[in-house]
């Protein structure tokens, strides 16, 4: 009736007068794409005013943002937090100027009471469900494995190192040989597997890759090719995201397996300062999104088509 059309028109009027700041870590990956796209996406569909930061992957950036967002008095801050720590300070000043900050896609060191909840995945569990997967694909034949890290200091690159080598533990016929970072993008993806296959043996030694994002393991898997070896069959290739490219790397049987991060951290964050805004509703500090592990046995060139529009 009309009094619930009132209620309504007013919780709309309620967000569309709100605004909020998001700073963004940069454009280093095709999930970070996504990941701003469907932001956008999301603040539009609530009537939201987003203002938006791109840092460059520079932590310096994402804090001078943070602090031009507090000068100008947005409703709430949205933060991916380029790496773990050194946050304090500011998420302090934000604190204190009464704006929630929703940390998305990655964690921060600092006291929880510095911000009101952090969506994202499960980052150890995705590091576990790779080197599952890698269990099961060679069983116990002995494998020498390279490992592309994520950015130095992020907590997805910490957390996905972690579960990995945890899981690993008691199946000694898996090494991970050499680790290093390739910074989450499919240039030093690139350079790094080079550098991996000229230390090698020209990659004969290598038995798999475990890359921490899919850009990374999308250049590994042209630097794999130039060398004259089989991505997919002389190296094996697990890493995370679900981005359409390493759909069609698996549809073409050049990569293996990826672990699926849905690049809609926003839904849930700005679901979560809607009810706070509304009437104080105090979120859970971690909301968790789901991790799906994809094969090539589950329709890599359906899933590419499925997904190839939505920003990446
Ligand atoms: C993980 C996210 C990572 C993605 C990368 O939650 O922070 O950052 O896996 C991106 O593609 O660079």
């Amino acid at each position: 009736g009309s009094v619930a059309a009132l209620a309504l028109s007013a919780t709309m009027a309620l967000a569309a007068d709100k605004t909020i700041g998001f700073a963004q870590i940069g454009s280093e990956s095709g999930w970070r794409a996504a990941e701003t796209t469907v932001t956008k996406q999301q603040a539009a569909d609530r009537g939201l005013d987003l203002r938006f930061s791109d840092a460059q992957q520079k932590q310096e950036n994402q804090i001078a943002a943070i602090r031009s967002f507090i000068a100008q008095g947005v409703d709430a801050i949205l933060l991916a937090p380029v790496v773990a720590t050194g946050w304090d300070a500011v998420l302090q000043e934000a604190k204190e100027a009464e704006i929630p900050v929703v940390l998305l896609d990655r964690q921060v060191d600092s006291s929880e009471d510095l911000y009101l909840t952090a969506v994202g995945s499960n980052l150890v569990h995705e590091g576990e469900v790779a080197a599952e997967w890698l269990i099961g694909a060679v069983g116990d034949k002995p494998c020498r494995i390279v490992e592309l890290e994520g950015t130095t200091g992020s907590s997805p690159a910490i957390d996905r190192k972690t579960g990995f080598e945890n899981t690993l533990k008691g199946h000694d016929n898996l090494q991970v040989v050499r680790s290093q970072t390739g910074d989450f993008t499919r240039a030093q993806g690139k350079e790094v597997m080079e550098s991996f296959l000229q230390a090698e043996n020209g990659g004969k030694d290598i038995c798999a890759l475990y890359a921490h994002n899919d850009d990374m393991a999308v250049g590994a898997i042209q630097a794999i090719k130039e060398a004259g070896l089989q991505p997919g069959k002389d190296i094996l290739i697990v890493s995370i995201d679900g981005v359409p490219d390493l759909f069609k790397a698996m549809s073409e049987a050049e990569a293996n397996a990826t672990v699926e991060l849905t690049p809609n951290m926003a839904g849930p964050a700005l679901d979560a300062l809607d009810a706070y805004w509304k009437d104080g509703t105090m979120p859970p500090k971690f909301i968790q999104t789901e991790s799906k592990l994809y094969t090539q046995a589950d329709d890599p060139a359906g899933e590419y088509d499925r997904r190839k529009g939505l920003g990446y």
